[in-house]
């Protein structure tokens, strides 16, 4: 039969790097201290108006994950590119999925959106709990910026699964060209919950269990 060999200094080790919270680490400049899981996870809808951006600055899976743009303006694809242009008064919506969007408490900053690109454009920014009803939680202006949702009545209690920005169409230089409208790299909450996949309770039993296991069978080789 075979026999399963982990000691218990492995086993504890193991459970530790489950449980261990993460690091903050500063991303694009700004510490969200639960890292990556931070960001944006799913596009749900890309919408533009008449004024469009071209094709290659289209590409909407852009503006997920972590932030990635080092400078490059005219992009030769959309898979050449690190950002998703709006259009002028077009917009995007993200979702969350392995984390929400939580209010702070305070004043401090709870949503970061990553604008590039060659002008600085403001964003209307909406976030939602269930993709249907918003709360609008005022501007982003151009650049990379944040914003309070403590200023809007919201709380660490509040969890928002879905961000909308809309591109303001009387902001901005870019009125026309490839990049046409807020041209957005990535969206974090600063202020988040992971979506618990599995429940720290489940990692603690399976530890247990498998502790367990391992001292029956030291005791069956005696
Ligand atoms: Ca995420
Ligand atoms: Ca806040
Ligand atoms: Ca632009
Ligand atoms: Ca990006």
């Amino acid at each position: 039969m075979k026999q399963y060999k982990m000691s218990a200094g492995m086993l504890l080790a193991l459970g530790m790097a489950i449980t261990l919270p993460a690091h903050a680490i500063p991303i694009g400049g700004v510490e969200f201290p639960e890292g990556a899981v931070s960001f944006a996870d799913t596009v749900v809808s890309y919408s533009l108006t008449a004024s469009v951006p071209s094709a290659p600055h289209q590409g909407d899976f852009n503006a997920l994950g972590i932030p990635n743009y080092a400078g490059v303006n005219s992009c030769p694809s959309q898979l050449g590119c690190t950002f998703v242009s709006l259009g002028s008064g077009g917009s995007i919506v993200l979702r969350f999925d392995d984390n929400k969007l939580t209010g702070s408490n305070s004043a401090a900053l709870d949503l970061w959106v990553f604008e590039v690109g060659p002008n600085v454009e403001d964003t209307f920014v909406d976030i939602s709990v269930d993709g249907m009803n918003w709360n609008a939680v005022g501007k982003v202006f151009g650049a990379t910026a944040g914003i309070d949702i403590d200023a809007f009545g919201f709380g660490l209690i509040d969890q928002f699964g879905y961000v909308r920005l809309t591109d303001d169409p009387a902001e901005g230089g870019g009125g026309s060209g490839g990049t046409v409208g807020a041209d957005i790299d990535a969206v974090g909450a600063i202020s988040t919950v992971r979506t618990p996949i599995p429940e720290p309770t489940t990692i603690a039993l399976l530890v247990l269990g498998l502790l367990t296991l391992s001292r029956q069978q030291r005791r069956l080789r005696r």
